[in-house]
């Protein structure tokens, strides 16, 4: 392997409980309650695509599709109100140990989000430095579980996609490295993410890792 391409929400920082939060407050609004089992469908797609999933388990049809852009607005507004303060304490652990070990054996690093706003959050984090190549959602046309996210960082970092390995938190993101020819470590549950290569319970376990070859 010569490349690690990280999604973000859920492996480096845990932005997913303020897009839960944010999907939770615009379903309130709306007249519903959006629980948390429904949440695990919303993790690494889109923001229409999570629109189009939350409407679905409130039973809310037939809107037009400016009415669902100034909601998808709307949602997108209290999130980054709730990341506006953001900082390196919330960084998920283990992470800072493994981007300085994934320097030092030379790999080359990227970031790989559908996140329109991924970018953002990895310079209030501080972790630029650390990234040879940054996709975010606002590079991509196609979400995951489509590889282009991946396969846009890969040719960033010129390395080809059979040397890259991806760290995902989403079966979306599980599926999307597949698609694209890459290894995959799952975060989180195996029964979610059966088709990584390898999964670990949590980001702690990441600096001690054998990557898949
Ligand atoms: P935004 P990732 C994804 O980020 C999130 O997991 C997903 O829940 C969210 O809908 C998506 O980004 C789009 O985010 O609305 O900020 O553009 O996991 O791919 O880093
Ligand atoms: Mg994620």
């Amino acid at each position: 392997m010569r490349a690690v391409i990280f999604d973000l929400d859920g492996v480096v920082v845990d932005t997913a409980k303020y897009h839960y939060l944010a999907w939770r407050k615009l379903a309130a609004e709306l007249g519903f309650v959006f629980d948390e089992a429904n949440n695990e469908r919303l993790k690494g797609v889109s923001r229409m695509t999570s629109l189009e999933i939350v409407l679905e388990t409130g039973k809310i049809q037939n809107l037009s599709m400016e009415e669902k852009i100034a909601l998808a607005d709307r949602k997108n507004g209290y999130y980054l109100d709730m990341v506006s303060t953001i900082d390196e304490s919330e960084i998920l652990p283990g992470i800072p140990a493994f981007l300085e070990r994934l320097r030092a054996e030379g790999y080359k690093i990227a970031l790989g989000s559908a996140s329109k706003s991924g970018g953002m959050i990895l310079k209030k984090l501080g972790l630029m430095p650390f990234f040879d190549a940054v996709v975010d959602g606002n590079l991509v046309e196609r979400a995951k579980p489509d590889p282009q996210v991946f396969t846009k960082a890969a040719e960033m970092l010129g390395v080809p996609c059979k040397d890259c390995v991806v760290i995902e938190d989403s079966a979306a993101g599980i599926a999307a490295a597949a698609a694209g020819g890459m290894k995959s470590v799952g975060i989180g549950s195996s029964e979610i993410l059966g088709n990584a290569d390898i999964v670990v319970p949590d980001t702690a376990e990441l600096p001690a890792l054998d990557l898949p070859k």
